[in-house]
């Protein structure tokens, strides 16, 4: 039997953040990854969790990211809240811009974040929650560095470009999704080679263009869409609105300034909020018990709501501590040496 150590959720985030603080972070870029990076591990979203570290660290090293970037917000009376992370990661970036974009969503009904120059390595749930937290609706998506090939293509170009989506729930956990437009996102593909795994076909392509199930074929050749030809679509639409539409890079242009896919990009990001009441306009009454018909007619029909087995993961975590692998524990003692 492997052994295992359960970790109290406070504790590995100190621990995290001591991590990047030593590697140079500044005290706000360290919590603010690590509550993140920390988040994923307790939800049991390990391709976003503590696996991370070492690629931030990496992009830290190779003078990729500014580790003690400080963010800036600008705000006027238009529906667009603007942060420029300034070279440094995205979630400071976005923490920082959270309450102007509540507050210009509830004064205008809609509103957008956009964050530019920001380099982006993390899972986009802990963005559309919090603004679910604030009784309001969230979609949010970036692109990312080119390891897709558009559907019909053999050669990367587009990213693996993740969109999440948050409803509010009253008296309930908000209905939220959040995955990549690739069949599944790289971090997965670098779990399975780790975990010495074959890939399920229909995931990539290796570098001649030829399916693979091999992870490092596939890492060294494309990965392929979700949803052939309609995920190409979405995630084209991805790099037109969250790279050239905010002044940002798109995937290629990403991978080409980074020259490499073993380091976390930089680009931008785009955030959307909408406040359910003020578009209802009172029809229907309150939209947020309206929708709860949806919810229970998926759930009636024997579904699951995404997210569920996370919120229950977080449920055991807080209660038990976070489950770490004896390689796990030996991997985050050998990262704070
Ligand atoms: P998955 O394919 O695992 O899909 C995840 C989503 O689908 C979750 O919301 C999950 O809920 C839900 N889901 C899974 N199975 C079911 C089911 N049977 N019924 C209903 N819902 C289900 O994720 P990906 O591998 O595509 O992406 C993982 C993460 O990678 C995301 O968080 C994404 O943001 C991140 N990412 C980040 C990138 C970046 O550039 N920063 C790039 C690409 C991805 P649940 O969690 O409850 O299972
Ligand atoms: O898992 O595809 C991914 C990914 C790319 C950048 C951050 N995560």
């Amino acid at each position: 039997m492997t052994e295992t150590t359960f970790f109290p959720i406070a504790e590995l985030f100190e621990l995290v953040k001591e991590i990047f603080v030593s590697a140079g972070c500044s005290d706000g870029q360290a919590a603010a990854i690590s509550r993140v990076i920390v988040a994923g591990e307790r939800d049991g979203c390990k391709s976003h969790g503590i696996y991370r570290i070492e690629g931030c660290l990496r992009t830290i090293r190779a003078g990729k990211v500014v580790p003690d970037a400080v963010p800036t917000l600008g705000v006027d009376d238009s529906a667009i809240v603007r942060v420029d992370a300034k070279g440094g990661f995205s979630n400071a970036a976005f923490e920082l811009g959270l309450p102007a974009l509540a507050a210009r969503t509830r004064a205008l009904g809609l509103a957008a974040m956009v964050i530019n120059n920001c380099t982006h390595f993390s899972a986009l749930w802990p963005e559309v929650e919090a603004i679910a937290e604030e009784g309001l609706a969230g979609l949010a998506m970036c692109p990312s560095y080119a390891t897709v090939a558009p559907a019909g293509g053999r050669t990367p170009l587009l990213g693996t470009n993740p969109m999440a989506f948050g409803w509010p729930r009253e008296n309930n956990h908000p209905y939220v999704f959040d995955f990549a437009t690739s069949v599944a996102a790289r971090g997965e593909i670098e779990l399975h080679r780790r975990a010495g795994k074959a890939l399920p076909e229909g995931w990539a392509l290796d570098a001649n263009g030829e399916p693979t199930t091999s992870p490092e074929q596939a890492l060294a050749g494309a990965m392929l869409p979700f949803g052939g030809h309609k995920g190409s679509a979405i995630s084209t639409m991805i790099e037109l609105l969250a790279g050239a539409m905010i002044g940002d890079a798109m995937s290629q242009e990403a991978l080409d300034v980074l020259g490499t896919t073993s380091l976390a990009p930089n680009h931008g990001e785009l955030i959307l909020a909408f406040d359910p009441q003020k578009f209802s306009g009172g029809r229907k009454g309150n939209p947020l018990a309206h929708a709860e018909i949806l919810f229970e007619g998926i759930m009636g029909h024997g579904a699951r709501l995404p997210s569920q087995r996370r919120f229950a993961a977080r449920a055991k975590s807080i209660a038990d501590g976070i489950e770490l692998s004896a390689a796990e524990m030996a991997q985050l003692r050998e990262l704070r040496q």
